[in-house]
């Protein structure tokens, strides 16, 4: 996440941002199951990019030599030529320059557009990440009160559809020729393999879990390009939540699940209580548990036996007293 501001004084800006278009084998699983992702810079997903509404996003694209595909960029934010993709098609070792003026607040996806089965092929490959907007006055309560974040966290989902060898195992791919026929095939049913946060079943979970401290404020922005995502954490709740990820629509609050629909982004704050560590997880809960969709918050601070308390541990259930037996 780069630095930026919440709140702006100064008037709109040119942003430049350079994303370069990676094709590699990505793993995306604990049992090394690869295939022939397709990144922006190299990661899945791509950046999050965050400008003030009235400012220009100027992004240079560059599809280097090495690259076997066209790809391009569809922002979701920006208006006119399918999201800038009509004006980005870059071939391997071509690049390209496109300026769009960021008219809406919100959190939105991008992703490579590049027609007819690329396009969802693409997209499950890896091509995708978000672009915050923020009001120039940062982020507002329904009355109309400052919400400031101390930490951002982007959490990218994904679906990947990935064949299994005659063993029952993932197969490995690191050609997208031979990958793309097969994914194809089991994409056309609808039922993802893997359903993922940050390209990788557990990429955050266990020692990768996200931190923060009781007292903080997170921002949560999830984005699903291509599938719908119903975000919840376990143990805590969405104190704001912009569930279509539009910041003029006034937040909603104390959410316990929230909805991300398929090519969109949210966005919610939520202030941690509690320490421990709290699932953040998908809760289409097969999604979750069988096929990757969870993250892990590591939270430090003071419990508070106010919120919370054990009033007695777990132990054998009591024999029932001999005079209560008789009168029942
Ligand atoms: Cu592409």
């Amino acid at each position: 996440m780069h630095a930026h501001e919440q709140v702006t004084k100064s008037g709109p800006k040119i942003i430049e941002f350079k994303l370069t278009v990676v094709e590699k084998p990505i793993v995306i699983d604990d049992d090394g199951t690869t295939i022939p992702g397709m990144t922006f810079n190299g990661s899945i997903p791509g950046p999050l990019m965050v400008v003030h509404e009235g400012d220009y996003v100027e992004l240079t694209l560059v599809n280097p030599a090495t690259n076997m595909m066209m790809h391009n960029i569809d922002f979701h934010s920006a208006t006119g030529a399918l999201g800038g993709a009509a004006l980005m098609e870059v071939n391997p070792g071509e690049q390209a320059v496109l300026r769009w003026k960021a008219t809406r607040a919100g959190v939105f996806v991008y992703h490579c557009l590049p027609g007819g089965p690329m396009t969802p092929l693409d997209v499950v490959s890896g091509m995708s990440g978000a672009v915050m907007v923020l009001p120039r006055e940062g982020l507002r309560d329904k009355t109309g009160k400052f919400l400031h974040y101390d930490r951002i966290y982007y959490i990218g989902e994904n679906d990947f559809y990935v064949p299994r060898g005659d063993d029952g195992k993932f197969r490995s791919f690191t050609d997208a020729s031979d990958f793309f026929p097969k994914t194809l095939e089991l994409m056309r049913k609808l039922v993802p393999t893997h359903v993922v946060f940050e390209g990788k079943v557990g990429a955050l979970t266990g020692k990768n879990a996200l931190p923060a401290k009781v007292g903080e404020t997170v921002l949560i922005i999830h984005s699903q390009a291509n599938r719908d995502s119903r975000p919840h954490i376990v143990g805590g709740h969405g104190d704001y939540v912009w569930e279509t990820g539009k910041f003029h629509n006034p937040p909603e609050k104390d959410i316990e699940t929230w909805f991300i629909r398929g090519g969109s982004a949210g966005a919610a704050l939520y202030t941690f209580r509690q320490p421990g560590v709290y699932a953040y997880l998908n809760h289409m809960l097969v999604e979750a548990v069988e096929l990757g969709a969870l993250a892990h918050f590591k939270v430090e601070g003071q419990w508070n036996d106010d919120l919370m308390k054990q009033v007695s541990p777990p132990r054998p259930i009591p024999p029932v007293a001999v005079s209560q037996a008789k009168s029942d």
